[in-house]
């Protein structure tokens, strides 16, 4: 794995880098990684008094001094030596106070000692070179670091464990296998046997079988990255804004009791199934001479149109008129959820007056939320999956590639006379493509293209 080593020449760096983000915090984490020995030494002269042999892995409060030998801080100073570090190298990690003062001071320390401030994803891009991780699996930390829903952090975190990269290296095993046969048969006779020529291409279309299949979980994984909309429509005065300031957790729309509120569409996101969705609120349907109101009527129909899932709110006290009626006959079936609202105003005896109501709300109270949330899922296919893989637009293209090239030589495979060269050639341009996955064959500009996008002290 030595050819994935970011940059030959200054390998031998000490690096430093924050962990966490800008601004005030309780607790910030600063990190070095280099050589061993050097990345101690750097170390030692923010923490003074630390040993020449830390005990590994073991917290210990120090006092922090600045590149000026003043003071900076009391923190949490730990040792971890290589090859068990997050890096592969000697790592040694600074758990101080979250102000933007203290971090910048101990950056401008370590520098001072020799330290070279980091690169984005050099953290990531050591431990990738000292096996640590592989390509896919160091994309998946990038991924998890950036997840901004928990069905995003749960896929990408199948990826940092390797769930992926299991799944491409076994296929490899089974592809090398056919290769090896192909390879032997090449070296030691004239000409390979058509019987073994036809059990080659019998096993290639398998590999090019599996590949497929998990090319296809790619699919299935990019259609949850598109991000859902759910409108909520209906009469005015229905409840609309209420409901959708309940599923963002925040007033985010105004609410009052005159009917014809709300005159645009309001964006905001609110978490189902897992996933992040947008959620539109909208003006109230009603036939107006209201030049602006109109205008919002029409949005709200045109909202509607483009939702994955509209949210049709009843007024409870109200029940059914006409007009809701006319709509959801015009509608869109499986669509359009009809939710009715306020029921902390009604009697419980009348809530089930309508078949055709299919959830009680009440957003003032909260309650009869946390169904709707799971119909809404159930609706958009959000509900959560054991088991998904995260597979990402490169992942995608490089085991098409693959599956294509495995198709190619199973079919040369069947030619007669046949050609085992040409079969074998697409073979390892097969495995050269599979190999870019996990990072075997990957070449530096893909490796710096993959890093640009890492946050530092990454
Ligand atoms: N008791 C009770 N009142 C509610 C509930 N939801 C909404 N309301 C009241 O109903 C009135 C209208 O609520 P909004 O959320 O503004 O209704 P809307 O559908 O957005 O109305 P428009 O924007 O005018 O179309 C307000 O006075 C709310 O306080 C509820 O669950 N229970
Ligand atoms: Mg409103």
């Amino acid at each position: 794995m030595a050819r994935l080593v970011a940059d030959p020449d200054r390998e031998g760096d000490v690096l430093v880098a924050p962990a966490t983000p800008p601004g005030i915090s309780a607790l910030a984490v600063v990190r070095l990684t280099g050589p061993a020995g050097a990345t101690r030494r750097v170390a030692r002269q923010i923490a003074r008094r630390l040993p020449e042999e830390p005990r590994p892995r073991e917290a210990a409060l120090h006092l922090l001094v600045g590149e000026d030998g003043r003071p900076l801080d009391r923190a949490l100073v730990l040792f971890f030596p290589a090859p068990h570090s997050a890096t592969g190298e000697e790592v040694v990690e600074f758990l101080c106070h979250g102000s933007p003062a203290i971090v910048g001071g101990l950056l401008a320390a370590a520098r001072a000692a020799g330290a070279r401030p980091a690169k984005r994803g050099e953290f990531t891009r050591r431990a990738l070179a000292n096996g640590k991780l592989d390509l896919a699996e160091a994309e998946g930390v990038a991924a998890l670091a950036a997840a901004e829903n928990r069905g995003a952090a749960r896929r990408a975190l199948s990826l940092v464990e390797g769930d992926l990269s299991r799944r491409v290296l076994a296929a490899k095993e089974a592809i090398l296998d056919v290769l090896a046969g192909l390879e032997a048969g090449l070296d030691f006779a004239e000409d390979v046997e058509a019987a073994d020529l036809l059990a080659a291409g019998a096993a290639l279309d398998a590999a090019a079988g599996e590949v497929e299949a998990l090319a296809a979980t790619a699919a299935r994984g990019g259609a949850r990255d598109r991000r859902k909309v759910v409108a909520i429509l209906g009469r005015p005065n229905a409840g609309k804004s209420t409901l959708f300031n309940a599923l963002v957790g925040r007033d985010r729309a105004i609410v009052t009791a005159v009917p014809g509120t709300t005159r645009d569409a309001i964006a905001d996101t609110c978490e189902i199934g897992g996933e992040t969705v947008t959620l539109l609120d909208t003006a109230g349907l009603r036939a107006t001479e209201d030049e602006v109101e109109k205008i919002g009527v029409a949005v709200a129909e045109r909202a509607g149109e483009g939702a994955d899932l509209v949210l049709y709110a009843i007024d409870a006290t109200r029940g059914l008129s006409e007009e809701d009626e006319d709509f959801l006959r015009r509608g869109r079936g499986e669509g359009t959820l009809l939710v009715r609202t306020k029921t902390d105003l009604v009697g419980a005896s009348s809530l089930s007056s309508s078949p055709a109501i299919e959830l009680s709300v009440s957003a003032l109270i909260g309650a009869g939320l946390e169904a709707l949330r799971a119909q809404m899922a159930e609706r958009l296919s959000l509900v959560e999956a054991d088991g998904e893989l995260l597979v990402l637009e490169r992942h995608r293209e490089a085991l098409a590639s693959a599956a294509a090239f495995l198709r190619d030589a199973a079919d040369l495979a069947r030619r007669v006379p046949g050609e085992p060269e040409l079969v074998a050639a697409r073979v390892r341009e097969a495995l050269a493509a599979l190999g870019a996955i996990t990072g075997e064959t990957a070449t530096e500009e893909l490796l710096d293209r993959i890093f640009a996008a890492f946050c530092v002290g990454k």
